[in-house]
């Protein structure tokens, strides 16, 4: 192997290599080794994740169908790689929707040089007569919310979807292709009180919103129209969110979204070609080396993965294999709610500002399928690079070719770590 990597590292003009972990399992380190040989800037890739995590038939779950059981990871080794691709561009593969981020580490080597300015956060009250959301305020359409004291959803009086959509759609010469997509936009507030974030919220009351957020899932996809169901919530000005008072949207709906697709289809292949479930492989990964692991609790993983986009963009893990919310145990759910609240609490010491960001749940399609290949995760997007007002824009090169970062996975976790 050592021969092989010197005779290219030669004929490519590379002097000096590094070390990376990688899989005791030579045959997972194959793939990283060919995509070197073709491609001299690929580096740090995906194929060094072990297959700790498999199908056992004699394992019996839920409605009598076989899941995937995880093993303890095996202690990371290391192998050669013939240059430092923590410090030079290279590009990483997103094992779970299939596409790649370049990553340009060098333009970051000085210093941290971005000064931490403190954006002026507006106090919010604990009620605002103007807000829509507040308990007992008139919305825009006219209706009155309840005085409620817990959480509380609605019907969203704008909604993108509508469930009465005609069902046929129109096509013409493959070019102008029409489809119908009935759906249900939905409004939850996670509190009454307009002043509170998920990370300065109780956590037998995030509690709460994690079992409505279970029950609105499963009371969604239930719907024999509804063949997704989209959990999400804007945060911050920068991200569109129309209101600082604690609130996410659900949108459900008849096609399977673009990245749900996406992230289908490459679950799917990865068990179909390995028989064990590509996020508890990943999970286990990360938590056997723990370089961008941010929090972490029984239940729960916070990671900035290998593959993030955004600079400071996590993947919350469960480390059970469970394909949707609905499957949480109570303690799982109680986890949940702790990492959330310890991760967006990071985020906001980060820059000492309320953290923008657009958070949501993938889980499995409600299509009637058991899709076992699918492994809930929660993707945390948030836009800030520098500072409180310095901004990721995708723009350019990133719109016409391939999203790029300059801070590395490795740094950003280890500065969110720091916090
Ligand atoms: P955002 O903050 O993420 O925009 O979510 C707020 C949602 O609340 C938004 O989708 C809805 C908007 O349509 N809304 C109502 O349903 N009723 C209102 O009176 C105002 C806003
Ligand atoms: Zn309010």
């Amino acid at each position: 192997m050592r021969a092989r990597y010197r005779k290219l590292a030669t004929a490519l003009g590379i002097v000096g290599a590094t070390e990376v972990e990688a899989s005791p399992l030579i045959e997972d380190n194959l793939w990283g080794l060919e995509t070197i040989e073709k491609d001299p800037i690929m580096v740090g890739t995906m194929g060094d994740l072990q297959p700790d995590c498999w199908a056992r038939p004699t394992e019996r779950r839920g409605r009598g169908k076989p899941g995937p059981v995880c093993a303890p990871a095996p202690p990371p080794v290391t192998i050669s790689c013939m240059f430092d691709w923590k410090r030079e561009p290279h590009r990483r593969f997103n094992p779970l929707n299939g596409e790649w981020v370049l990553v340009s580490p060098h333009r970051t080597d000085r210093p941290w040089q971005g000064q931490v300015e403190e954006a002026a956060a507006a106090r919010q009250p604990e009620y605002d007569p103007q807000c829509y959301l507040c308990p007992g305020n008139a919305r825009a359409g006219g209706v009155r919310n309840p005085a409620y004291t817990s959480t509380f959803v609605f019907d969203n009086d704008f909604a993108a979807l509508k469930l009465d959509t005609p069902l046929d759609g129109c096509e013409q010469d493959g070019l102008l292709i029409v489809e119908p997509e009935p759906g249900l936009c939905r409004v939850v507030c996670f509190s009454p009180r307009h002043n509170l974030t998920i990370a300065n919220m109780e956590p037998a009351d995030l509690r709460r919103v994690v079992d409505v957020w279970a029950d609105q899932f499963a009371e969604l996809g239930a719907m024999p129209l509804i063949r997704h169901v989209q959990i999400f919530e804007n945060r911050g000005a920068m991200m569109g969110a129309s209101n600082p008072h604690p609130h996410c949207q659900i949108w459900s709906n008849h096609a399977i979204p673009n990245e749900v697709a996406k992230e289908t289809a490459a679950q799917l292949a990865w068990r179909g070609a390995r028989g064990t479930c590509l996020l508890c492989a990943y999970a286990m990964r990360e938590q056997a080396s723990r370089e961008r692991v941010v929090e972490e609790n029984e239940s729960f993983l916070t990671v900035v993965p290998f593959w993030a986009l955004w600079p400071f963009e996590t993947l919350v893990l469960p480390k059970r294999h469970v394909t949707g919310l609905d499957g949480l145990a109570g303690a799982e759910r109680n986890g949940l709610a702790d990492i959330l609240k310890r991760t967006t609490a990071r985020y906001d010491r980060l820059f000492r500002v309320p953290f923008p960001y657009s958070m949501g749940f993938h889980q499995r399609p409600t299509d009637g399928a058991a899709h076992e290949e699918w492994h809930l995760h929660a993707h945390f997007f948030p836009p800030l690079l520098r500072s409180a007002t310095v901004r990721k824009f995708l723009v350019g090169y990133e719109m016409l070719a391939t999203p790029q970062r300059d801070i590395t996975a490795e740094v950003a976790a280890e500065r969110l770590r720091a916090v």
